[in-house]
């Protein structure tokens, strides 16, 4: 099983993480920041990766801090569970429809950290999450992953249409990275190394 558990302790935020990419169960978000949650949880449904995270973060301030040091801990448990990545199919892209929207999210377990994030939002505001947030978490993700992540949102309208769409997308294509394929022997590099 291909697990990590991981608490993290700032003056700033204090979390508890816990996953298991070989299991579906159990998924438990609770990081006081309702969408934020709402968001969390369709990752880890479509991404079928069990999650727990508890968050205590100065949301007294904003959402940011908490936000952001959750993808923190969220991709050093990805990368920390992944171990050697051998033979995982290492790239993954999806598309997601939401409506009027349409979100695109396509990454590679490469071992390089980067992200491309091409998506506008017109509220500023998803209940009391700040949506200038949605690239904060996915850089977060991305560089302690250390994956390649591009985001976009080929057309919409809806704030929350988009946001929701980049959420399940990347765990769509999370989990098709991230799935053993037996065809694959070894580590997915000519490298020989990710
Ligand atoms: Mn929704």
């Amino acid at each position: 099983m291909r697990t990590a558990a991981i608490e993290r302790n700032t003056f700033e935020t204090k979390i508890k993480l816990e996953l298991n990419l070989d299991a579906q169960e159990p998924v438990d978000i609770d990081t006081g920041v309702g969408f934020f949650d709402h968001m969390l949880t369709l990752f880890a449904r479509h991404s079928r990766i069990s999650l727990i995270v508890k968050a205590d973060g100065d949301l007294h301030v904003d959402s940011h801090h908490t936000v952001e040091d959750v993808g923190i801990v969220l991709g050093q448990a990805i990368k920390e569970a992944l171990g050697d990545k051998a033979g995982i199919n290492r790239y993954g892209t999806s598309f997601v429809p939401m409506d009027e929207t349409l979100g695109l999210s396509s990454l590679d377990l490469s071992g390089r950290s980067y992200l491309v994030f091409d998506c506008q939002f017109d509220n500023p505001k998803l209940g009391a999450f700040d949506t200038e947030l949605v690239e904060e978490f996915f850089q977060a993700l991305a560089f302690n992953v250390q994956m390649t992540l591009h985001l976009k949102i080929m057309h919409g309208k809806n704030s929350h249409h988009k946001a929701e769409s980049l959420f399940k997308a990347t765990g769509r294509a999370l989990r098709e990275a991230i799935t053993i394929n037996p065809e694959i022997h070894g580590v997915n590099s000519t490298k020989g190394l990710l």
